[in-house]
């Protein structure tokens, strides 16, 4: 038996003595496009692959088995979803059918074809892990949870070709995530988006593994998400836009229908109300909200940290009550993202004093607070989560109130904007986008390595990484899909692939195989030089 532990480094006999990509070396040069076997396309690189043996041909025949009696209806949900997602590219009917009910007849489990097996001993998959095993009489995905029978489910649709049936090559993939967060943001407030075009995001994220889409709901220049103990949030806030365009706000429905969605793919919404600043859409439609009660007028700029929520106003902590009342009765995830940056109009005392109240509110609410990470040098209710998101001149004390936070045992989201952050321009050319944090080409938003990158914040404290898309500049699709890809999918495999795999040569080569599979979705994204794109 050949046992085969191939990662795309060695073969390419490159950097092999680095065990993550480092930021300034010659790689950022061009590279040859080097044709990859399907196992070392995978993005993200798994955690094992064993190649062997023959693989397993699709064909007309293929069907989609989803366990015998008793099997839970979940896994049919994830069989019916996977063969469709399935069907387009290998223009096959594959029928989605129960062990029992399948051509193999009554009875018969094992039949060819793609299997689906929920497995509650496997304890050494974890929460999201699966197994992928491929021999010429099918391949049979498995796992200890149905998020991880999904996620296998994405693995297998990148080992068939982009185009047609094609064969399976016959082995196991063993996967289980580094980090139990994998993320990305998306800012609804800057620019309105209809709910259509974030569940698009929704397929594109679940398709590499990432598993929770935090959407910033509020900010200065719109309000999008209704509130019916407040209705002039939305009908009044949401009116308006960076630029002055017309804005939008999502109904209850559309958030629920969104909610479920990005559940039925594995993907958990974690809403965000930003508080106290970023508040001037809410108080353009309540004075009230203001201290001196003067409603201002709608602001459509791109300025920050102007605005501030009235801390010595009771009434003010009735609003907070009310929206975040009503907006955990829409979230089936158990975190509320309360904001809590760029609160530069709220003296330090007040914003403490704002955000103890704000932290208990979530928590009466039964949910788990989430917020930028300058509620480190403030207090941080237990078990609040903290999302850095500083760069390379953040001062240092900065950084040190949030190594003190992990200390005291605040899970981190990295979110480094001079990384993360997929509205800094790729270059000075690139035409939406900021660039306060410098450029993010596509090397430097891998170039960094989570478990290590804030001091004192060892792996055992992140969380995982979180890669947000502000709007200031984006209003379009394909704006938003240029600059998030392809530096999400390097988001993506930092977030789940065992460091040792994380290797830049080897990933600008797994990017650029992702080249043909984006086209296909009609996905824009950003022809990066250092990508050897075929
Ligand atoms: C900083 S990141 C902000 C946002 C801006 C963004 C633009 C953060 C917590 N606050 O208000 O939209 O920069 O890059």
């Amino acid at each position: 038996m050949r046992v085969l532990r191939r990662t795309l480094g060695t073969l390419l006999a490159l950097a092999a003595a680095s065990s993550c990509a480092a930021p300034h070396r010659d790689d950022a040069k061009p590279a040859a496009s080097v044709v990859l076997t399907p196992y070392e396309r995978l993005l993200p690189a798994p955690a094992s692959v064993r190649a062997e043996g023959p693989g397993y041909a699709f064909g007309a025949g293929t069907v989609i088995r989803t366990g015998g009696p008793g099997a839970p209806e979940e896994v049919r949900r994830i069989g019916e979803l996977l063969a469709e997602q399935l069907r387009g590219p290998t223009g096959l009917p594959l029928p989605v059918v129960d062990g029992a009910g399948g051509p193999g007849g009554p009875g018969v489990e094992d039949g060819d074809g793609v299997r689906l097996r929920l497995d509650g001993g496997a304890a050494e998959l974890g929460e999201e892990g699966y197994r992928l095993r491929t021999t010429p009489t099918g391949v049979t995905l498995t796992a200890r949870t149905p998020a991880g029978l999904f996620h296998a489910g994405q693995t297998l649709r990148q080992l068939l070709p982009v185009r047609g049936a094609g064969t399976v090559p016959g082995g196991t993939v063993t996967d289980t995530p580094r980090f139990a967060y994998r993320g990305a943001m998306i800012d609804v407030a800057r620019h309105h988006f209809p709910v259509e075009q974030v569940k698009r995001y929704v397929d594109q994220l679940a398709q590499y593994k990432i598993n929770t889409l935090h959407v910033h709901l509020t900010d200065d220049q719109g309000w999008r998400i209704a509130v019916d103990s407040w209705p002039r949030l939305a009908e009044y806030g949401g009116a308006s836009e960076v630029g002055g365009g017309p804005g939008g706000s999502w109904s209850k429905d559309e958030y629920r229908d969104l909610a479920a969605y990005a559940a039925d793919r594995y993907v958990t919404l974690v809403p965000e109300i930003d508080m106290p600043g970023h508040v001037n859409a809410a108080q353009a439609a309540y004075g009230e909200l203001t201290c001196d009660g003067k409603a201002p007028a709608r602001y459509t700029g791109i300025k920050v940290g102007f605005s501030s929520l009235c801390v010595s106003k009771e009434r003010t902590y009735e609003f907070i009550d009310d929206v975040l009342g009503e907006l955990a009765a829409l979230t089936p995830g158990p975190y509320l993202h309360i904001g809590g940056d760029e609160a530069h109009s709220t003296p330090a005392a007040d914003y403490a004093r704002f955000m103890d109240r704000a932290q208990a509110v979530v928590a009466r609410h039964g949910k788990t607070v989430m917020a930028w990470h300058q509620l480190a040098s403030a207090r941080p209710a237990p078990g609040a989560v903290l999302q850095y998101w500083g760069h390379d001149r953040t001062p240092a004390a900065e950084k040190a109130a949030v190594a003190a936070a992990a200390r005291a045992g605040h899970p981190v989201v990295l979110s480094p904007a001079d990384h993360a952050y997929l509205d800094m321009k790729y270059d000075k050319q690139t035409r939406p986008g900021l660039a306060w944090a410098g450029y993010v080409p596509a090397q430097r938003a891998y170039a960094w390595n989570p478990g290590s990158y804030l001091p004192d914040v060892p792996e055992s404290a992140v969380l995982g990484v979180e890669a947000p898309l502000w709007t200031e500049t984006i209003s379009t699709r394909s704006d938003w899909e240029l600059m998030a890809f392809p530096r999400l999918l390097s988001l993506a495999e930092l977030a789940w692939s065992p460091s040792t795999a994380l290797d830049w040569p080897a990933h600008r080569q797994r990017l650029a195989a992702q080249g043909p599979r984006l086209d296909a979705q009609d996905i824009t994204y950003y022809r990066a030089p250092e990508v050897p794109w075929p």
